[in-house]
């Protein structure tokens, strides 16, 4: 297990780092965004990462000084880009290379709502009946996995001593293939595919299910988040590309003369900045004038959501447990809120307005029913929070509830267990999160769709005894701790360098180029299983 492990011995690819996201961690913004003034002299300014896997891996980009492929979707960032697409970051202390890759309004909409998040997303998640396919989704994530390609290939090709591409998430299906031809096997590429994989059944419905495969498999190490999704990988592969050979034991798929390792490496979080924001005072702040501005008792038992408004999240159905709850038990009327945290996200897509409209729906009419002049049981809030303001809701909730009706992971509930700084709350997560794999043991476990089982769960957890559930959370935070997003990108870069020193003994070549290992301590590739 990796982890427990200070600055100095964290792990930075010394070959050239090239990472490939869709999102691009800075972007630049004119100040006054009203669309007045002359663009030469209005004012820009730089848009940062807030949280999660951006953020993470900014210090490991500093460190390692590559370069970050990403689509440009600032209105200023043309402005600061060279001809090239290129902009030094951080910008007060530049250390690496941010590559913009530019799409027109018909590439956004055809590959990102397209493809994306009306095929891959749906599909990936199992949920076929929300699958929407044109042939020019398709079309376009293929033209634009090109592009992206491209600008990677070029990346590794101006590095003398060896790359490492890694590439992010199921916008990049096609394009490690697409470099692997341009670059050969002196460079090395991996993927994390941050959402599920699913069963054959559910996955070969997908027409392009054979060349999805075969761009996949084109990676030197495909990551997943649990053990399950990479099981499904191999199933598919299985069933799908003639001629691979599988050694189900290891996680190694033979195709075409290439091997890719199939691994699971569970994400985490930075428990350390959630749990000192969430102790700050701006957290204890936060939570003063929002309790007060909602009109929430100090004594009121509350529970809280987090989630990108999205169907996989199971919003609907945890609010009509709650629902079921003050049907059933009126002891907690007047007494129990629950704070639905949910951003509005893809909304351009039918799917997403429809669910938009039906959380509004539900939470009105479970207001309308139960609530009261002085209480309202379910409180919405849409705006993005600041990361101190939504560590204080962490902490300050006495339930976590996290139910997921599918999840590759879902990091809310690790950050709702690194902000326990008291150990008091209690975490409720769903057997259907990549989650409950690390954290199942302790948490409370629910089912989405089982509506009373899960309201009886919430009152197992408000009644059972203040010890047992501190026995809970601090197992839950120690497992957290222990398993952290650095732990979680040392363990990746630690199997990637294995893989390279099995492929120099299987080759006989001994040595690469002499430069292409990667500093500090080796870390153990365990797939991460704490
Ligand atoms: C995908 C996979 C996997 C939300 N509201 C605010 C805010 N957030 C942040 C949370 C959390 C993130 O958004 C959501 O992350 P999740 O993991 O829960 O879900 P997805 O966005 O669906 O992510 C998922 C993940 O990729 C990583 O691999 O776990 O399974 O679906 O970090 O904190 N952050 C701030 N203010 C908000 O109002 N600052």
């Amino acid at each position: 297990m990796v982890g427990n492990h200070s600055a100095d011995d964290r792990q930075t690819p010394t070959e050239e780092l090239v990472v490939v996201s869709n999102r691009e961690p800075y972007s630049h913004a004119y100040a006054d965004s009203d669309g007045g003034g002359d663009s030469d002299d209005r004012e820009i300014e730089v848009q940062r990462p807030v949280g999660g896997l951006t953020a993470g891996l900014d210090p490991v980009m500093q460190r390692a000084e590559g370069t970050w492929v990403a689509w440009g979707d600032g209105e200023a960032d043309r402005e600061v880009s060279d001809a090239e697409g290129r902009v030094r970051v951080p910008p007060e202390d530049s250390s690496y290379t941010l590559q913009r890759v530019w799409l027109d309004d018909e590439e956004v909409e055809e590959y990102y709502y397209g493809y994306s998040n009306q095929v891959l997303w749906p599909l990936c998640h199992g949920d076929v009946g929300n699958i929407t396919y044109e042939p020019r989704f398709w079309q376009r994530y293929e033209s634009v996995n090109e592009r992206f390609a491209d600008a990677a290939a070029e990346c590794a090709r101006e590095s003398d001593s060896g790359s490492l591409v890694w590439f992010q998430d199921y916008h990049f299906g096609l394009a490690p293939a697409m470099v692997r031809s341009q670059v050969g096997d002196e460079t090395t590429i991996a993927q994390f595919w941050h959402i599920p994989w699913p069963s054959w059944e559910s996955f070969e419905v997908c027409p392009q299910a054979h060349q999805l495969l075969e761009g996949l498999l084109a990676n030197d190490l495909l990551g997943f988040h649990v053990d399950p999704h990479c099981a499904n990988f191999l199933e598919c592969v299985d069933a799908c590309i003639e001629g691979a050979t599988i050694d189900w034991d290891a996680g190694r798929v033979h195709h075409a003369g290439h091997e890719t390792a199939v691994e699971s490496f569970p994400m985490g979080v930075d428990a350390e900045r959630i749990e000192r924001l969430a102790g700050s005072e701006e957290a204890d702040d936060f939570w003063a004038d929002f309790r007060d501005s909602q009109g929430i008792a100090e004594d009121a038992t509350v529970a809280i959501g987090v989630d990108r408004l999205d169907y996989t999240k199971g919003i609907p159905e945890r609010i009509r447990a709650v629902e079921h709850l003050l049907e059933t038990r009126p002891e907690y009327r007047g007494e129990f809120v629950y704070v639905q945290k949910a951003s509005e996200s893809r909304s351009r897509i039918p799917a997403y307005q429809q669910l938009q409209r039906e959380v509004e729906e539900t939470v009105e009419r479970v207001n309308e029913r139960f609530g009261t002049d002085d209480w309202t049981p379910v409180v919405g809030v849409t705006e993005m929070l600041p990361p101190e303001s939504l560590y204080g809701l962490y902490r300050h909730a006495d339930l976590g509830l996290v139910s997921p009706v599918r999840d590759g992971m879902n990091l809310v509930a690790k950050e709702y267990v690194a902000a326990q700084v008291d150990n008091d709350g209690a975490l409720l997560l769903s057997k259907f999160a990549g989650t409950a794999q690390d954290l199942g043991n302790y948490a409370y476990a629910i089912n989405p769709y089982a509506t009373e089982e899960f309201a009886e769960t919430i009152h197992e957890a408000v009644t059972d005894s203040p010890t047992d559930r501190k026995r809970r959370m601090r197992q839950l935070r120690q497992l957290v701790a222990a398993y952290d997003l650095d732990a979680w990108m040392d363990d990746i870069f630690g199997t990637v360098e294995d893989l390279r020193g099995e492929g120099e003994t299987d080759s006989g070549s001994g040595e690469r180029d002499g430069t292409g290992g990667i500093e500090g301590q080796s870390a153990e590739a365990d797939g991460g299983n704490v």
